[in-house]
């Protein structure tokens, strides 16, 4: 999709579609008073008071309409240089304008635009008149925080959408039409994977049983996919003594994102945001020699972080998670062979979910923030280049940025972009030197003398229901078959002759352990057909009268209208052999 704001002509446009906006906002509710209006990557939105009006999708109609009519009317768009003094007095009535008037900078040159009958503070540039805005489209509105600070009173602010076609347009208003289709929220309702309720609150989806399928094949490929390379699963209670975090430092550099505290008689907990602390205890609670080492503590653990409201997204961002979580503890020369370990780990584990579309990122401290990155040169440093020699190594294409390591050191994070345009991380895997001395963690080495070990911080999956919902887009939610809730679904033609022997097959796949159902309403095939299709089953049993008699199946995999017949077994080894390679 087109980046408007990196596209010097349509983001010129767009932001004179955004002045268009509230001219016929004005026009429309006189009272309107306007804050800011920028051009996004998406378009452009105007942030409006409308003295605790809130608007819907059917206001934007005839704001549109009237949008229309006023570049028909084709007004110039004037711009004129004030000083500040009749910046003031020319915008005196608007608390708003006089707000940014007031912000701005001795030297900044104060310019307004003008319109017909409607004047705007604005630094420009636009186009030269509102005839040339002929193809846009006001595509929501949502409330906003005034400054987009919570303490604020709310704005609403309308977004939209310009171009200098009308086939641009159309091509863009498509592909958002196809966005929204692939969004895991719509493929998350349409298939019962997970529901949200406003007495729960935001953020905390609740896992329909189709969902918690899904979830639970995801919790068991990975953890087996561990076990094979060495990590040892532990269970750990989500709720801990600030004391915890406040040793390990999240207190200190994390807190913005935790919970508030909880008091208990006389002591204080919180809701975990990261396992990492407890890992830490538990690799504690043991004597290690160099020789133990690595070892890997792995768990499937819950966490909750505070996330603003407005930011939470369906189970791509959520409050209440499961992380794929593991600490990793290293000596110091183990650190370039368990990371490569660990990028082997991701890449193979992308390679079974056919994942092409990813990006990754080495996330490096930024050495002018003293405030979030303890200050140890060397350390940072040293450790930013074994991640960058690695990855050299491995030869996986990455770019660097600076500013998004963790506080605790520099990280590889795996960035992925959503349907609707959201840049996200699944995987990541943070080198930290930090967190062993909090804990002060040791090992014996080779020579008696005690050590600290090094701790490697990843998850694969990231959480499962980030990584849920970014394969419910990918694959728009036509699972693979290990993956899918309902794997067979079988409709007899006519049930009174073919019900019996439908049961059989069904009665003898559910033994074998797959999810199957069976639709014997008294709807028509083809009927029935559509919806296997709709609930994206990857393989639908037909049984009519010659199935019955020579004891044969015919099937259907999802996407197709060929009709496959097999013998009973060949067809248990057929899905078997499906369901085994992950296909
Ligand atoms: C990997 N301590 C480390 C851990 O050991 C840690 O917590 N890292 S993290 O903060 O980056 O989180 C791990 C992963 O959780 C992220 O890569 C991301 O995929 C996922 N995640 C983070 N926040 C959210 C959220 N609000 N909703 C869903 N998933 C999230
Ligand atoms: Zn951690």
């Amino acid at each position: 999709m087109v980046n408007i704001k990196e596209n010097e002509k349509l983001s010129v446009m767009n932001h004179s579609c955004a002045h268009l906006l509230a001219q016929a906002v004005k026009h429309l509710y006189p009272d309107a008073l306007f804050w800011v209006g920028p051009v996004i990557e998406e378009g452009f939105y105007y942030d409006i008071d409308l003295n605790g009006k809130t608007l819907t999708m059917e206001d934007l109609e005839p704001i549109e309409k009237e949008m229309k009519k006023l570049a028909k009317d084709g007004k110039r768009i004037i711009r004129e240089e004030i000083s500040r003094e009749e910046a003031l007095a020319k915008f005196k009535d608007d608390p708003y304008k006089i707000d940014l008037i007031n912000n701005m900078g001795d030297d900044t040159v104060i310019s307004c635009y003008t319109q017909g009958d409607f004047t705007d503070l604005c630094r420009g540039p636009h186009v030269e008149s509102v005839k040339e805005l002929k193809n846009f489209k006001l595509l929501k509105v949502s409330g906003a925080y005034w400054k987009n600070d919570a303490k604020n009173h709310m704005l609403q602010r309308i977004y939209g959408i310009c171009f200098d076609t009308k086939e641009a347009l159309e091509e863009h208003l498509k592909a958002l039409e196809e966005a929204k289709e692939r969004d895991h929220r719509k493929i998350g309702k349409d298939l019962g994977i997970f529901m949200t309720h406003e007495l729960v609150g935001p953020g905390f989806p609740l896992w329909l049983p189709n969902g918690s399928i899904i979830r639970r094949e995801l919790e068991n490929y990975i953890l087996e996919k561990e076990r094979k390379l060495g990590y040892n699963h532990v269970y750990t209670p989500c709720i801990a003594s600030t004391d915890l975090y406040k040793t390990s430092g999240h207190w200190d550099h994390y807190q913005e994102n935790m919970f508030p505290v909880m008091k208990i008689d006389t002591e204080e907990y919180v809701l975990r945001p990261m396992n990492c602390p407890h890992h830490m205890l538990i690799y504690k609670n043991e004597l290690h020699s160099y020789k133990d080492l690595p070892i890997r503590i792995g768990e499937l653990a819950p966490d909750f972080r505070y996330e603003a409201s407005g930011a939470v997204c369906g189970l791509e961002r959520v409050r209440a998670m499961c992380q794929n979580d593991a600490h990793l503890f290293v000596r110091p020369d183990q650190i370039e062979e368990e990371f490569k370990k660990v990028v082997d780990l991701i890449l193979d584990v992308y390679k079974d979910f056919n994942m092409n579309n990813y990006q990754f990122r080495l996330s490096l401290r930024d050495p002018l923030d003293k405030e979030k990155y303890f200050p140890d040169d060397e350390m940072w440093n040293k450790a930013e280049d074994r991640l960058r020699k690695v990855l050299n190594d491995v030869g996986v294409p990455y770019f660097e940025a600076v500013g998004e390591a963790a506080f605790y050191g520099p990280k590889l994070d795996v960035e992925v972009k959503t349907a609707i345009g959201h840049e996200i991380t699944l995987s990541t895997c943070q080198l930290d030197f930090l967190l062993p001395e909090r804990f002060d963690l040791t090992y014996v080495d080779s020579d008696g003398s005690k050590k600290r070990p090094v701790v490697l911080h990843r998850a694969i999956l990231g959480t499962l229901d980030r990584f849920t919902a970014f394969l419910l887009e990918e694959t728009k939610g036509v699972l693979p078959l290990w993956l899918a809730p309902i794997q067979v679904n079988i409709i007899p033609v006519n049930n009174e002759y073919h019900g019996k022997y439908a049961e059989e097959i069904k009665n003898k796949l559910a033994s074998l352990d797959f999810r199957v159902s069976l639709d014997n309403r008294e709807e028509k095939l083809g009927y029935r057909l559509r919806e296997s299709v709709v609930k994206k089953i990857p393989v639908t049993i037909i049984i009519g009268q010659k199935e019955v008699d020579e004891g044969i199946i015919s099937y259907r995999n999802y996407g197709t209208t060929d009709t496959i017949s097999l013998k009973i077994e060949e067809f248990i080894d057929y899905l078997t052999n499906l369901r085994t390679n992950k296909k």
